[in-house]
This record gives structure tokens, C-alpha cells and sequence, in this order.
């Protein structure tokens, strides 16, 4: 009897223990499902404000289009960025950049497969400039081009892949997003970052926007450039505070008479450089609570209409 009664309490303590165990887990799943929708909503949330805040970038870019100005330059509306504006819970704010200020990688390949040349010696002085090997030129050259003949001296093709631990395929094919470097055996994480802020890989060819560009871009445009504006970057700011500076004339004084002519395009018949842009990146940062969500929009305008090619929410285009 005495043991029944042993056994009775123990079988009562093991049930009280399991209720309790099962109470806590419901209380903490309870807990994180709802913290999970709260999540949800403010993701949400911040995505819809943010797709506001491109259709914003957009207006800007219309009426930038609107105004008839011939250029794209640094004292125009859409060059200041947006501060951070209330909205309901958090703020947005926004930041527009015309990204044919920067060199665009997929120029280093002609429509017809073979090498740009000029664009190939400008990729190659912007990475010396950043004190990187210039061998990534060759390499990237390889990387886009569709056929599989490997660029001299540094290009490499599908063998320098295959022979990876997972082995993979070069694309040979336009880049979708500059981040495909990072694809490059031994490129790495640190080269990236060095080199992310001076180049783009934007959907079509490009011309350089010399009003926009920046001075490691411009100061490496040719071998024979005679003006390191990254020696005095606040005087070309300075100079660009009221309208487009350099204009491309003035980049033709600033180089041997050879290079001018590659540059004007004069010789190959294909114009490197430009006063305009059809292409912008708009980062919106949205936060709300202590959460924020950054939301990178390609934008392409024609015309007067700009319409959003990609969209990368959280990583750069
Ligand atoms: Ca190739």
C-alpha cells in the first residue's frame, strides 16, 4: 500500500514536471511566433516605404529630364541626397548616384567579343591607382567575353575554374552585378572593396560622365593625363558647384593629342566619354524601430521616363 502510494506521488511529480516543460515550450514558441509576425510586419513595412521612396527617385529624375538640361551634373536636384524624413514609426531617407561616373566593367568587351582596348588600359590604371595587380583586367576580360580563348598575358578561361574545389564555369557573358569579381580565383573579399566604389557593371555600354566622375577615375583616363585631380579633390568639388566640370574639351587638354583622339572617339568612331547618364543607383535606408533595410534600385532612364532595372535589397548592386 505504502509503495502504491511511492509510486502514485511519482507518477503525479513526472506529470507535473511534463506540464510544466510543455507550458514553458508553448509560452516560448507563443513568444517567438508573435516577435516572428512582428518581424514580418516591419519588414514589410519598410519594403513598401522604401518602394515609395524609388518612385521618389524616379519624380526626381523626370524632372530632371523635364528641365532640358543637355548634362548630368553634381549642382543638379537629384545629386542631393534626401535626409532623413518622419514617416509613421521610423524615417527614410535616400541618396541618388549616377553610376556613369563610374567605370563601367562591362565596357571592357566589344559588342563583337573582341577587347575594348581603352577601356581595358583605364580598368588597369584604376587598379594600380588602388594598388592592385593589374592581371584582374585580363582576367575580367575573360571572364565576360563569350569565347574561350584566353586573353594574353593574364586572361584565363574555364580551365582556371574547373580546377576550383567546387569547380565552376566562367559566365562569358555580361556582368549582372560588379560582385561577380568576387567569382575570380584569389580576387577576395578586401580587393572588392577596395576597387566596389569606382566601378559598376551596368546593362548596356556606357559613355563616362566626366561631370560626375570621380578623380581616381578621371586621373587615370589616360597615360598621358596631366592633371591628378586626386591631389586636390576638394578644388574639383569646388568646381563642380556650378555645373559640369570637367567638361569633355577640358579632359582633351589634359591629354597628348593621340589619347584625346581615342577618348573623343575620333579614331575608333565609339565616344569614351560623355556629359550625360541614363543610368542611377537610389539607396533608400529605411528605419524603423531599432531595424533598418536598405533597398538599392538600378535605375535606367530614356527620355523622360526612368524606370528600375534591379532591385537588391540589403547587399549593393
Ligand atoms: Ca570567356
Amino acid at each position: 500500500m505504502k509503495r502504491q502510494r511511492g509510486v502514485a506521488l511519482i507518477i503525479a511529480l513526472v506529470v507535473v514536471a511534463l506540464a510544466t516543460m510543455l507550458a514553458t515550450r508553448i509560452g516560448s514558441e507563443g513568444a517567438l511566433d508573435m516577435r516572428r509576425s512582428a518581424n514580418m510586419i516591419v519588414q514589410e513595412k519598410a519594403f513598401q516605404l522604401a518602394l515609395g521612396a524609388e518612385v521618389w527617385a524616379q519624380e526626381i529624375l523626370f524632372a530632371q529630364a523635364q528641365s532640358g538640361a543637355n548634362l548630368i551634373s553634381l549642382d543638379q536636384p537629384w545629386a542631393t541626397p534626401l535626409p532623413p524624413l518622419p514617416v509613421d514609426g521610423g524615417t527614410v531617407q535616400g541618396a541618388l548616384e549616377d553610376l556613369q561616373g563610374r567605370f563601367n566593367l562591362n565596357n571592357l568587351v566589344n559588342a563583337d567579343d573582341t577587347p575594348n582596348e581603352l577601356a581595358v588600359a583605364h580598368f588597369r590604371r584604376i587598379l594600380q591607382a588602388l594598388n592592385l595587380e593589374v592581371k584582374w583586367a585580363d582576367l575580367t576580360v575573360d571572364w565576360i567575353d563569350a569565347n574561350t580563348q584566353v586573353t594574353l598575358p593574364d586572361g584565363a578561361e574555364d580551365n582556371a575554374y574547373t580546377s576550383q574545389n567546387p569547380g565552376y564555369l566562367a559566365a562569358n557573358q555580361r556582368l549582372v552585378s560588379a560582385s561577380e569579381l568576387l567569382s575570380l580565383p584569389g580576387f577576395g573579399a578586401e580587393r572588392y572593396a577596395r576597387l566596389a566604389p569606382y566601378i559598376t557593371a551596368l546593362p548596356a555600354p556606357s559613355t563616362l560622365n566626366t561631370c560626375t566622375a570621380s578623380p581616381l577615375v578621371l586621373s587615370t583616363l589616360a597615360a598621358s593625363m596631366r592633371v591628378n585631380f586626386m591631389q586636390d579633390p576638394k578644388a574639383l568639388a569646388q568646381n563642380r558647384l556650378k555645373g559640369c566640370f570637367p567638361l569633355n574639351a577640358d579632359i582633351l587638354t589634359m591629354v597628348d593629342q593621340n589619347d584625346g583622339a581615342l577618348l573623343a572617339g575620333s579614331k575608333s568612331g565609339a565616344k569614351y566619354l560623355g556629359q550625360s547618364s541614363n543610368w542611377w543607383k537610389a539607396t533608400v535606408v529605411v528605419s524603423i524601430g531599432s531595424a533598418e533595410f536598405t533597398l538599392y534600385t538600378l535605375l535606367q532612364r530614356n527620355g523622360s521616363s526612368t524606370r528600375p532595372v534591379l532591385r537588391s535589397f540589403g547587399s549593393d548592386l
